[in-house]
């Protein structure tokens, strides 16, 4: 009734639109599962507490794994794919609709609806959504906006990486002082002031308003002021990971967060498959804290602290923020939201990086080691301290296990919410913030934007709930993780890997895999996930025929190989999967009606090719250890040839599939590109 008066009734005397909660959504960057207080951390974060305690925190709330993805989905109410964004801001193109790298014109976003509704709207912070023209967040609805367009960069430095939209308004002076400087620039706390501004615009205006705060801390690179790393540094390096882990569980087991019997699992492997960087850990567990020199120790120390005072910080930002809601009376009828974006972030081992995210690594010592954290240094604190972020969960951003996808959510909202305090615990994902804050606003979800149809909301509203098991689906995708969860079920599986199946419900952490035990349920399931993916658009990379280039390519010099694969609905020619170019390699492409099977060896080519039948077909070929080529199309007969021997020299162009990326293997135009779905990709090297 009251959201009807003050949609229908319009204005108080104030000028103010009655009842309208104001609305301030937060956003945190790669912040794990348990690193704030509420959810048992040890990293001091007062404020962020303050809201759980008087407002709810849910225990199984769920992002999309990765900056981008979360962004479209959280923002537009749909999953990341149907809003254009299934993987990060590549744009593949028409023929790939799920993954153009913004928002689409099909779907809306929380600024329009609820800008629609009379809301002031403004954003602060990180986008990654795009920064081309026509996708900006003053785009897509936000009338004011400060920060970072892209993904990530300095916190220290303001130009080139922030800047102020609409074009042409006036920059303001900062309040931040670092080091006893004041007006110095520290993005989280510059956050703090345009957020406060952008508040007390709405107010003059008499306006209700929407505030997306998405702060870029603590993504990498680790910065942070030097008084708050301080409060940590020694701390870390006399605990150690495997000592913060266990203190986790027994702080989230105390709040109630998680059964009582849940056990803490082995520390989470450093994973192999997706690692684009040779590390001695790949493929192995993190290791023992104590089981690294001291110098290594003290390196890892100085990197957490960074990590966790970047925490301390923002945590003390929005402490700003909501000292001013208080300060105007407003507490009790604005409606706060805190989450994060992914899981705490592994990138690429144990170590962590420094320069950029890739396999560089430095030991800092002695004096060195205060320079981490500070201007100019880049660096992250990998998968040993991020598995420890994520307590009691697997793995990590970027995967689909809970490591990844689960997020610590905290809404308070007197008015509108019953809880103080207590949690939910059934199932939630970002798909729920548009139907939730469309009935907190009172605002209209709209059925079509500028002529086109809008997809409709696929989450449901948050605003009552509690602890009964979630109707329907959740499903998940990112660059080949996958994961669908019914009830408690739920199944899920690593990029090119086979399903992994587990009840949550008795097994919250995926330690017991019963996928051999539950193959009807698994195969139920998995029909599930290829539907939704069906539907939202989701190219599973395994299949896709976009041509990506396949990470970790087979290491094929000197070794026998057998590839197999199935190619679905190929209508024209274009090349089915390579490994290689003009030098060494090997291809299948499709031309005038046959398949063709290509060796290229220094230099010099030979090919063999087979007739298809139709636009479905399976392929197997063969380099045997002789040089002899077989191909076999169909049920079609065996084609046989001789390449001269096996490829000598590993590729420099890396496998990909649905195209031949760099220079060609075989006699055509590299990429070739074939409009088709490639799915099962074998490709085994040596004698088998
Ligand atoms: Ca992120
Ligand atoms: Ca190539």
């Amino acid at each position: 009734m009251a959201l009807v008066l003050g949609v229908v009734a319009g204005m108080e005397a104030s000028g103010r639109a009655a009842e309208k909660p104001d609305i301030v959504v937060i956003l945190a960057d790669d912040l794990g599962w348990s690193d704030l207080g509420c959810y048992g951390g040890e990293i001091r974060t007062p404020v962020l507490d303050g809201l759980a305690a008087g407002g709810v925190r849910f225990t199984q709330f769920y992002n999309s794994a990765r900056c981008c993805p979360t962004r479209a989905s959280l923002l537009s109410g749909l999953y990341p794919h149907q809003a254009g964004v299934g993987s990060m801001t590549s744009d593949l193109g028409p023929g790939h609709p799920g993954y153009r790298g913004t928002l689409q014109p099909h779907c809306t976003t929380l600024a329009e609806v609820l800008g629609a509704a009379g809301y002031h709207t403004s954003m602060v912070g990180k986008w990654h959504l795009h920064n081309r023209e026509g996708v900006k967040p003053t785009d897509r609805g936000f009338a004011e906006f400060y920060g970072m367009l892209g993904g990530y960069n300095s916190c220290w430095e303001e130009k080139p990486f922030y800047s102020r939209w609409p074009e042409g308004r006036a920059v303001r002076e900062y309040t931040s002082a670092v080091a006893g400087k004041p007006g110095s620039f520290y993005a989280t706390d510059v956050f703090a002031d345009y957020a406060i501004d952008f508040m007390g615009e709405a107010r003059r205006a008499g306006r209700p308003y929407f505030l997306y705060l998405a702060f870029n801390a603590p993504h990498f690179p680790l910065h942070a002021p030097e008084s708050d790393i301080v409060k940590y540094e020694a701390m870390y390096f006399e605990k150690g990971w495997d000592v913060i882990r266990e203190e986790r569980m027994a702080r989230v087991k105390a709040l109630g967060l998680v059964p009582q019997d849940l056990k803490l699992p082995e520390r989470s492997e450093v994973p192999a498959k997706s690692h684009a960087v040779p590390s001695p850990y790949a493929g192995k567990a993190n290791p023992a804290w104590l089981t690294l020199p001291e110098e290594r120790r003290r390196d890892l120390a100085r990197r957490m602290a960074v990590y966790a005072a970047m925490v301390d910080r923002m945590d003390g930002a929005i402490g700003r923020v909501v000292a001013d809601i208080r300060e105007r009376g407003r507490m009790e009828n604005t409606l706060i939201v805190f989450l994060s974006d992914n899981g705490a972030c592994w990138e690429w081992d144990p170590y962590g990086f420094d320069g950029s995210s890739g396999p560089k690594n430095v030991l800092h010592a002695g004096d060195e080691l205060r320079r981490l954290g500070q201007p100019g240094d880049y660096m992250s604190y990998g998968s040993g301290w991020a598995n420890a972020g994520n307590t009691p969960w697997r793995l990590y951003k970027h995967f689909c296990h809970e490591g990844g996808i689960r997020t610590p959510m905290i809404m308070h909202w007197p008015a509108g919410l019953k809880e103080r305090g207590g949690f939910r615990r059934d199932a939630g994902h970002v798909i729920d913030l548009m139907p939730t804050l469309v009935a907190a606003a009172g605002a209209k979800y709209p059925e079509e934007r500028f002529g086109v149809r809008v997809r409709p909301m696929e989450g449901r509203g948050l605003l009552s709930g509690g602890d009964a098991v979630r109707p329907g689906l959740l499903c998940f995708e990112h660059e080949g993780s996958r994961a669908v969860r019914e009830g408690d079920w739920k199944l899920v599986s690593l990029k090119g890997d086979r399903w992994e199946l587990y009840e949550l419900g008795s097994d919250p952490n995926e330690m017991r895999d019963l996928a051999k035990t539950e193959p009807g349920r698994v195969k139920a399931m998995a029909a599930q996930w290829e539907a939704w993916a069906a539907r939202c658009g989701v190219e599973y990379e395994g299949k896709r025929s976009g041509g990506e280039e396949v990470k970790d390519s087979p290491r094929v010099a000197g070794k026998p190989l057998v590839v197999r694969l199935t190619v679905e609905g190929a209508a024209g020619d274009g090349v089915i999967l390579a490994q290689g170019g003009r030098e060494h390699g090997y291809a299948l492409h499709v031309s005038g009606g046959r398949v063709h099977f290509t060796v290229r060896r220094d230099g010099k080519a030979e090919a063999i090719a087979a007739a298809r039948e139709g636009e479905d077909f399976a392929v197997t070929a063969r380099l045997g250890a002789d040089g002899a080529m077989e191909l076999q199309v169909g049920s079609g007969a065996v084609v046989r040839g001789q390449a001269g021997g096996l490829i000598a020299v590993q590729p420099k162009d890396g496998l990909s599939v649905g195209e031949d990326t760099g220079s060609a293997v075989g006699d055509y135009a590299a990429p070739f590109p074939l409009k088709a779905k490639v799915s099962g990709v074998s490709v085994k090297t040596g004698d088998e």
